[in-house]
């Protein structure tokens, strides 16, 4: 979670003037690793591969305006949180006003001075890393790292839509601890915290492609989103899971069916050609992970239906 306010920041300097560039190079390198460019074409290359935390960007470039690049980044969703600083000598009636509708942060007047410039990054970099921890922190749960209720419930949204939109399936999951709250009753709630973190440790080593997601989703029951995945796939990652969580051997109450703590799980899969309306059939998928969910109850925990 503390990467992004730890790591050396990547500034991206894009100006036609290699003059400027230099000395804005030479003031920047003290504050993080910066890049440059000298055209729009090559800026916005850079950006789409190196995803910069602060673009210094000359409003007069040769090839496209640098107000409307400000405007393209903004309305892109993977770069719209950047800060963009203009870079200018423009001072014409309403110019300010043109620089903060398109969404920059801030601009530099030239002729620049060092001094201005490097406490006018230093202040929008702060910014930028507060925002990005905030975000980082209201989408993952405190207590196992993983992600909480609020980065799966915007999530599944995104992957029912893609799953909808390239006709491929999507794989949902709920996996819930057995007899959990005999844990708790016999070894106290500090311990059944640190069995919560324990099982969190696996689902989240569980699954392996960067587009799948482990998530809290409430009490002792945990989220799997699970794209590019049908049934059969699903069913092999999660008996594996379930298999690991008991090998664990993590003793359970006296009083529980098991005497390593387990879970049940229930899962769906999404067929995008039945789909009948996305609000209905995105809900309907959690729906029928929960029925089946306890179905693995029913048929006496520790065990996954479909
Ligand atoms: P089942 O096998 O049917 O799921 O039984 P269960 O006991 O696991 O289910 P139940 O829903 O009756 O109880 C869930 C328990 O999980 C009760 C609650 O105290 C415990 N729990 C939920 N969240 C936390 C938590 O953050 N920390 C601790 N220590 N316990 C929690
Ligand atoms: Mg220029
Ligand atoms: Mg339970
Ligand atoms: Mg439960």
């Amino acid at each position: 979670m503390l990467s992004a306010y730890t790591k050396c920041p990547d500034i991206l300097i894009v100006d036609d003037d290699s003059t400027v560039v230099i000395a804005l190079k030479k003031t920047l390198e003290k504050i993080g690793r910066v890049r440059f460019a000298l055209n729009a074409e090559q800026a916005l290359m850079m950006i789409n591969e190196q995803h910069p935390d602060l673009i210094l960007l000359d409003m007069g470039l040769p090839d496209i305006n640098g107000l409307d690049i400000c405007a393209r980044l903004k309305q892109n969703p993977e770069t719209t949180d950047i800060p963009i600083l203009f870079i200018t000598s423009n001072i014409e009636v309403g110019f300010e006003e043109k620089v903060f509708d398109v969404g920059a942060a801030d601009y530099i007047l030239k002729p620049l001075n060092p001094r201005v410039v490097s406490a006018r990054v230093k202040t929008h970099l702060a910014y930028h890393r507060a925002i990005q921890l905030l975000d980082t922190q209201a989408h993952t749960d405190s207590l196992t790292n993983l992600a909480n209720r609020r980065a799966f419930d915007k999530q599944i949204v995104i992957e029912f839509k893609r799953a909808l939109r390239v006709q491929d399936p999507l794989t949902v999951a709920l996996i819930d601890i057995d007899e959990f709250k005999k844990y708790n009753d016999h070894f106290g709630h500090i311990a059944g915290d640190e069995c919560l973190k324990s099982i969190a440790t696996v689902l989240g080593e569980s699954v392996k492609r960067p587009t799948d997601m482990a998530a809290r989703y409430g009490g002792e029951e945990f989220a799997f989103i699970l794209p590019h995945t049908g049934t059969n796939g699903a069913r092999k990652l999660l008996y594996k899971l379930l298999t690991t969580i008991e090998q664990l051997n993590l003793t359970h109450a006296p009083d529980a069916t098991y005497q390593a703590v387990t879970v049940s799980i229930g899962y769906s899969t999404l067929n995008p050609e039945n789909v009948t309306s996305i609000e209905h059939d995105y809900a309907a998928i959690i729906e029928a992970a929960d029925t089946a969910l306890y179905e693995s109850k029913q048929k006496g925990r520790n065990c996954l239906h479909y």
